[in-house]
């Protein structure tokens, strides 16, 4: 009898073992053979019954069946866990020899580019790289340079006042003066710097812009000082077959002034659209700083003298990489930065 009812439960657990399809019902099912409320519990108060020296052999039977299901539940609890893991393993499978996505590496812009290059060669030659505010006195912007009050350049439609005194600098000639105020020559410095101007906006203007004006004080300094170096840096910058040319110009701090071409780039000087058929392209200005500028700073024109120049940064970037509108450069349109 007892061992019917065995083997009836043995046969039901292991079918309702191989029946369960997750850890969860699996649970459920050992809860319901082995808990309080099974049938093997029920079979063993039952042994009450069964006459005392039947009961040792009874119950060894009923525990031979209780650790078989007890078996089959672990073999069937492990085969599970051991499916759900090749599951995720197949799920979270990382594919190695996909090729790796490029990092895109940023570069600077072409007004960063140009600037470093122009640091770099000037430093080459010994010279200082000197910084100064942005907001200036009228006397360091005009006065202190020769620009008499009724000079066109102070209206008020060139130039952003912030008080009768106070303005938004319209070069970096300011630090410059500074410098010469503070320092004893000999002085060898570039002035790199956003100036500002009050222009309309198109292909070539713009209210805030970019200037790197120099200057070189010392004994004996020549016009054929300013010449060389400026000379030696357009062949750094543009390559060693540019050549140079000077016309006379008129600016009030310095005397003489003059502009300088570069023999053109694309063409060698033979004339093409990009030199608008001349051969040469206007790169900068330049001059021997004026005695008038050299005592109101304090420095004696009868010992020292010296040269300046002032070059416009956006402008040797559009032509260094063949921009047409200085727009461009101030837009910050990746699509446009990514080409330089
Ligand atoms: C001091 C004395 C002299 C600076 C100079 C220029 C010539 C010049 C322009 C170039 C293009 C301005 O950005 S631009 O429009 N500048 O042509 N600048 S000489 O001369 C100085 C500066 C400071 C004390």
């Amino acid at each position: 009898m007892i061992d019917e009812q065995l083997e009836k439960i043995r046969v039901d657990a292991d079918s309702r073992i191989k029946g369960a399809s997750s850890l969860d019902e699996l649970n459920t099912v050992r809860v319901q053979l082995l808990g309080k409320k099974g049938a093997l519990k029920d079979l063993l108060k039952g042994l009450k019954d069964v006459p005392p020296e039947d009961r040792p052999k009874v119950g060894q039977m009923v525990n031979k069946v209780r650790d078989e299901i007890e078996g089959s539940l672990k073999a069937r609890m492990e085969a599970m866990q051991n499916e759900d893991l090749m599951k995720r393993l197949e799920d979270e499978r990382i594919d190695v020899t996909l090729p790796a996505r490029r990092h895109k590496i940023g570069h600077p812009h072409p007004n960063t580019a140009v600037l470093a290059d122009v640091e770099r060669i000037f430093t080459g030659m010994g010279f200082e790289v000197v910084e100064g505010p942005e907001v200036e006195k009228d006397y360091y912007n005009f006065e202190a340079l020769n620009i008499p009050a009724n000079h066109p350049a102070k209206d008020e439609q060139d130039t952003f006042y912030i008080t009768k005194d106070i303005l938004l600098r319209t070069q970096t000639s300011p630090v410059q003066v500074r410098q010469m105020e503070a320092k004893k020559p000999p002085i060898r410095m570039i002035a790199p710097g956003r100036v500002f101007r009050a222009d309309e906006v198109d292909a070539t203007h713009s209210p805030s812009f970019h200037q790197i004006e120099g200057m070189v004080i010392d004994k004996g300094i020549t016009m054929a000082d300013l010449k060389g170096t400026l000379k030696e840096f357009v062949q750094e910058l543009f390559g060693k077959d540019t050549k140079v040319k000077f016309r006379p110009h008129h600016f009030p701090f310095t005397e003489p002034s003059a502009e300088m071409d570069v023999s053109c780039f694309k063409c060698g000087g033979k004339g093409c659209r990009f030199c608008k058929g001349e051969g040469w392209i206007e790169i900068l200005g330049c001059g021997m700083v004026h005695p008038k500028v050299f005592e109101m700073s304090g420095i004696d024109p009868d010992v020292y003298s010296g040269f300046a120049f002032g070059i416009g940064l956006e402008r040797i970037a559009l032509l260094k990489y063949e921009i047409d509108d200085m727009r461009l450069l101030y837009e910050n349109d990746i699509r446009f930065l990514d080409q330089f």
